[in-house]
């Protein structure tokens, strides 16, 4: 094997004409006009002047084109990293110059706001828009479909996913070819995955979840997948029937149960749900089992760790939990003081080692010493037990981290912003219930002394630095923050506080 992430999920389809993608409007690209798509694409890549090893940053919106991206970073050896959407210019421009990327492909109607990031550090840049035109595409078509597969080892890394820090800063997880085969390989077989599965893809594919998971299982039998540009309630109830398996986070079930054509008969098609990103209610469980007569199939995972735990296909999906540890993965729960293991049904740090887990951060030797340990046990920041059957249950954070409809948003992000606007002495951002979103963003916000802060203006400053999804929903001006007596913010108290203000959304 010459490449074994591409030989093993892609190379192994070159030629089929068996349906990969069927797109919203009935069309459908075959395995073989995908995989030489991608071949065209990777000679774009390398006659670009990109080596094997080099970066190449994509923010793109989700289509055939921009999965065949993927595709052609695998076979041209290039490490993929792909960005959410929404990140503004100032985001984007962090993450190209920390990972050192070589080459940026994003939708035409960035490549303005782009243009001094990519002329100060001699970047290469390519269009690719929603409808996968773009100078990518133009290049592409007059390439040969197919590309001599660039020599990559187990070992070598496949994509770079940057993920939010708790000090502000994003850290990129260095994911390797052999974490991304063994979870694929882990996932299709433990959820019986078959060449005649249709999986409803519904989910964004810059992040792990939609990306790897979704994609890369329905690659290893060379099964199809229903490929929505986004996720839309009424375009997913009207497409069920064609389907077997969905693929989503915890607002994609309360929204389907909120529809009124959920029904049975609507989901009898289908062999599984997962859920996965963000705690699943164990009442969302509840009702979609009474609704459908569907237990759905929660699993635990993280951008550094690929998955760690399932649910059992054929045994108890225990709601509340995610599961049990996957095949080859090991999972304690330990003393997050002295890193001891802790006995069963005792709340603690949870941590795991396994083929799934990163190789560390790009370039931050500090922080991963810090959480990955040199046994090779990943500290993953959740606090969880595992009861007396082997099932764990996720019970908070030790990380101060809001997961809002899948995203996850670090507060301390959100808080540098906020202390820089006018008349703002400081500020505490939280996550509270939100019946849609899971958990949504409040700001709390102190005056400055004699100050008056403006917070319309507040909220059209942030803008420019922070993308959509993690803009407050909600921003409060209160007389001070409750502080501990070491002077450290007291967040559940605020947490508390809050609790209802989204009750009614
Ligand atoms: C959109 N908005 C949000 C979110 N999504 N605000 C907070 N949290 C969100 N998740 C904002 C928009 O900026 C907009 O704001 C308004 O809500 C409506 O936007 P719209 O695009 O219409 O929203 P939507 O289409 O209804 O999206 C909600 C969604 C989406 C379907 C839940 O967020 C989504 O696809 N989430 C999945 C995320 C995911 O894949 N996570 C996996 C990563 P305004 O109205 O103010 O303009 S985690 C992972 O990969 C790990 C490894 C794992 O375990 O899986
Ligand atoms: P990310 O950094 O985007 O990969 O998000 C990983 C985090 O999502 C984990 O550390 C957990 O806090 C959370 N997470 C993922 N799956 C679940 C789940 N099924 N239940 C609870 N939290 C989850």
């Amino acid at each position: 094997m010459i490449n074994p992430l591409y030989d093993q999920l892609f190379g192994s389809h070159f030629g089929k004409s068996s349906p990969f993608l069927r797109l919203a409007d009935g069309s459908v690209v075959t395995y073989a006009a995908f995989l030489g798509l991608a071949a065209q694409m990777a000679h774009v890549l390398k006659q670009g002047g990109l080596q094997p090893g080099d970066r190449l940053a994509a923010q793109v919106q989700k289509s055939p084109e921009a999965l065949a991206l993927y595709a052609a970073c695998v076979q041209a050896g290039v490490v993929f990293l792909p960005l959410n959407t929404a990140y503004t210019t100032e985001e984007l421009s962090y993450f190209i110059e920390d990972s050192g990327a070589r080459m940026i492909i994003c939708d035409a109607k960035v490549e303005q706001a782009l243009s001094s990031i990519t002329a100060r550090l001699e970047l290469s840049l390519k269009t690719l828009n929603a409808d996968g035109s773009g100078t990518l595409k133009d290049g592409a078509l007059f390439m040969p479909k197919a590309f001599p597969t660039v020599v990559r080892s187990a070992d070598d890394l496949a994509a770079l996913l940057y993920t939010s820090g708790t000090t502000g800063r994003s850290k990129g997880a260095m994911l390797s070819q052999a974490n991304l085969l063994s979870n694929a390989f882990t996932l299709a077989k433990e959820w019986r995955f078959t060449s005649e599965d249709v999986l409803l893809h519904a989910l964004p594919i810059f992040h792990t979840h939609g990306l790897f998971v979704a994609t890369n299982v329905t690659l290893v039998v060379g099964a199809s997948m229903i490929f929505l540009p986004q996720f839309n309630v009424d375009q997913l109830v009207n497409l069920m029937q064609q389907a077997t398996v969905l693929m989503g986070v915890p607002t994609f079930y309360t929204r389907l149960l909120d529809h009124p054509r959920f029904d049975r008969q609507l989901a009898s098609g289908m062999r599984l749900f997962v859920s996965g990103s963000a705690p699943l209610l164990a009442e969302t469980h509840f009702q979609f089992e009474d609704r459908t007569g569907h237990c759905i199939l929660e699993r635990y995972g993280m951008t550094e760790t690929n998955m760690n735990t399932s649910n059992p296909y054929d045994g108890e999906r225990r709601a509340g939990t995610v599961g049990l540890p996957l095949p080859e993965v090991e999972v304690k729960v330990t003393d997050p003081e002295t890193g001891a293991t802790l006995p069963v049904g005792t709340v603690g740090q949870i941590e795991v080692r396994g083929p799934n887990v990163f190789k560390g951060y790009w370039q931050m030797p500090e922080k991963t010493a810090a959480e990955l340990r040199a046994d090779g046990f990943f500290v993953t920041g959740d606090l969880g037990k595992i009861d007396k059957d082997g099932y764990l249950h996720i019970v908070g954070r030790n990380k101060d981290l809001i997961i809002s409809g899948g995203y996850n948003i670090y507060p301390k992000e959100i808080e540098l912003v906020l202390d820089a606007q006018p008349g703002v002495f400081e500020s505490a951002v939280i996550g509270v219930p939100h019946r849609d979103l899971g958990e949504a963003v409040i700001g709390v916000i102190v005056a400055e002394p004699g100050g008056h802060p403006d917070l319309d203006q507040i909220m059209a400053a942030i803008q420019t630095p922070l993308a959509r999804f993690k803009h407050p929903k909600r921003l409060v001006l209160v007389d001070e923050l409750p502080r501990n007596t070491m002077a450290k913010v007291q967040k559940d108290i605020l947490r508390k506080k809050f609790k209802d203000a989204f009750h009614a959304v």
